[in-house]
């Protein structure tokens, strides 16, 4: 039995890892694809970026005037409408969120620092200098009141400025079209950028495009948890399967543990265990409960006459034709030898009487001869019966006592005979 649960325990860990293992690799697969979405968007990012470089033109006043003004203001201004238009044009296309020009700014333009207020949002150490500026910025496919509208605190004060990360400082150092892929409090997203110069030829900053990863990465935890419930569930299964088996094989082991090998009705052992239980069930109850000892008569001799097996075959037939005499709740057991006890609960001495006879009967209606029996030329057995209800200290000793001795009474009267030994001289 313990090895039986082991062996439980052992498959249902093997399937708990395998979950485990399909969760691993779902999420490896999928997040893998996620990055080489995000490396393809930030491709065409780039490439998006570069035409509207090319494209944009901006003068050297014009980027005097952007240094100058407030970020509410950036909206209004024709530099920051002729970026909007470039995307606007285009603002079926729901790929890009953003269109900006970073500017990173001299040392001496350098306005604010990151302050404890603001240090969550920048997700960087409080007094770092914001040194890159929006100069223009665009929520792709909006129109300005439809910006300035849903975006109230958008363009408010330090928000136009951020702090160059180190994979920014290189490109806006290389001036050369790049991606960079940044994680943020809107999620992860690819920036393409490409440089940008006024019409006089001075460098200004980066003109970049994002790409907002949020929904692909939606669909992807769908398709991640799809994945899994194909590893989940049959894992789930089987391991109920597992379980259900093991409940399975623990009753029938049990079931054995209590049955006698050879008659296959209950055992000593299930006398032993259950018999002071049902005992005390009845002192609880105040029923009177009633025993049988049946014993095989000169079975010895059946042996000896037949062989040993036919004695068995006899024992096999006799258990039987008992159990049919018997309601479900009573139980015929192996005490010993040829020798078994009927336990018959909830019933009295006329009950007990009855079923006695209905034994004798049974038992002889196998009619297996038996020439060596004193008592018949068939197979007969002896009885003893006894009746009470149990005191509080009964364990169910003296009713076995006076089952036998009811019985040796029914062998010295000439076997094939039944007694009942009355419930006065029970000490119980
Ligand atoms: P009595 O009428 O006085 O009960 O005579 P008896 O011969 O039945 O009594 P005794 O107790 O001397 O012998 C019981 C015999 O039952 C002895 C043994 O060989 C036989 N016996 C016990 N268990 C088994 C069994 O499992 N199979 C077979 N074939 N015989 C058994
Ligand atoms: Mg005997
Ligand atoms: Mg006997």
């Amino acid at each position: 039995m313990k090895g039986s649960l082991i062996r439980t325990l052992v498959y249902v860990l093997g399937l708990l890892l395998y979950i485990l293992f399909g969760m691993c690799i779902t999420s490896y697969a999928t997040n893998g694809t996620l990055d080489r979405i995000i490396l393809l968007l930030g491709e065409k990012a780039k490439s998006t970026a570069v035409v509207a470089a090319n494209n944009y033109s901006i003068t050297d006043a014009e980027v005097e005037e952007l240094l100058q003004l407030e970020f509410t203001d950036v909206p209004y201004h024709p530099a920051n409408e002729r970026l909007a238009e470039m995307f606007y044009s285009n603002g079926s296309d729901k790929t890009f969120q953003y269109a900006y020009i970073m500017k990173m700014l001299d040392e001496n333009k350098i306005k604010y620092s990151v302050t404890d207020e603001n240090a969550e949002f920048y997700g960087t150490e409080v007094g770092k200098p914001l040194d890159i500026m929006w100069l223009v910025d665009y929520p792709v496919g909006m129109t300005r009141d439809e910006i300035l509208a849903e975006d109230e605190d958008y363009y408010m004060g330090t928000r136009r400025y951020s702090y160059v990360r180190p994979d920014d400082l290189s490109i806006l150092q290389d001036r050369k079209p790049a991606v960079s892929l940044t994680r943020d409090e809107y999620g992860k997203h690819a920036s393409g950028m490409a440089p940008i110069y006024t019409d006089e030829g001075n460098y200004v900053g980066m003109l970049g495009v994002d790409v907002y990863m949020a929904a692909f990465e939606e669909s992807m935890r769908n398709v991640q948890w799809l994945l899994s419930l194909v590893f989940i569930l049959p894992s789930i299964a089987l391991s109920g399967l597992f379980i259900a088996m093991y409940l399975r094989s623990r009753k029938r082991l049990r079931a054995e543990a209590y049955t006698d090998g050879l008659t296959l009705i209950k055992n000593r052992k299930y006398i032993n265990t259950f018999f002071p239980e049902i005992v005390n069930e009845h002192y609880k109850n105040i029923t009177p409960l009633s025993v049988i000892m049946v014993d095989v008569d000169h079975f010895k001799q059946f042996n000896d006459k037949y062989g040993h097996q036919e004695g068995d075959r006899a024992l096999v037939e006799i258990s039987e034709a008992i159990g049919t005499t018997l309601r479900k709740c009573d139980a015929v057991c192996r005490y010993g030898g040829e020798e078994l006890l009927v336990i018959l609960r909830d019933s009295g001495p006329e009950a007990a009487e009855r079923v006695a006879k209905r034994i004798q009967s049974a038992v002889m209606d196998l009619g297996i001869a038996h020439g060596s029996n004193s008592a018949a030329d068939v197979v007969t057995v002896s009885q003893g019966v006894f009746t009470a209800v149990p005191s509080k200290t009964d364990s169910g000793k003296d009713f076995i006592k006076y089952a036998d001795k009811g019985l040796y009474e029914a062998k010295k009267n000439g076997r094939n005979k039944y007694t009942v030994i009355e419930m006065v001289s029970c000490t119980a």
